[in-house]
């Protein structure tokens, strides 16, 4: 086994949300239900419309961009579920599970490939975040989870 596909036993955590869309559309408990299929643990879990200050935030990597306000227009406009969930390796493994950022290319199988698609708007509607490597998820619980509720 090569050194980048080895397994180095450390237990990690990600930062995943349900976005407003997949909130509104009822797709929620199926995100979950795959995140628990494939044998993830939900640490910490909660329903809430967050706010243009936490969203820049946690977008701040992509200040500038052409799809930024729109984004947090989207995010803002609704409820999300943010999710805490553990698991050796679940950073890589959720980013798997959620496919491509653009849901038109992301293959079937994936959450994105399977339930989203282009609406035609400037943000890419597509369900789910998730943090993509360990100091992300770090910076990214404490935005959503900032008062250590999470055991
Ligand atoms: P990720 O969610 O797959 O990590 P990022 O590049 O971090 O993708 O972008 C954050 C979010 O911004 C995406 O999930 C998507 O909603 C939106 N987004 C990213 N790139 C584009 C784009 O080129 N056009 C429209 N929306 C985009
Ligand atoms: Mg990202």
């Amino acid at each position: 086994m090569s050194e980048s596909t080895a397994n180095t036993s450390s237990v990690e955590r990600s930062l995943v949300l349900v976005k407003p869309d997949g909130f509104r559309r009822g797709l929620t408990g199926e995100v979950l239900r795959r995140i628990e299929a494939k044998g993830y643990t939900i640490a910490a879990l909660a329903v809430l419309t967050p706010d243009r200050e936490r969203l820049a935030k946690h977008y701040a990597e992509h200040e500038g961009k052409p799809f930024y306000e729109p984004l947090l227009d989207f995010m803002s406009g609704g409820r999300v579920t943010a999710a805490v969930i553990e698991g050796e390796r679940c950073i890589e493994g959720f980013r798997a599970l959620a496919g491509a950022t653009d849901p038109t290319a992301a293959l079937p199988g994936t959450i994105r490939g399977d339930l989203g698609r282009d609406w035609g708007e400037k943000v890419q509607q597509n369900i789910v975040h998730g943090s993509d490597s360990p100091e992300s998820a770090a910076r990214e619980i404490a935005i959503w989870f900032p008062d250590g509720a999470l055991n």
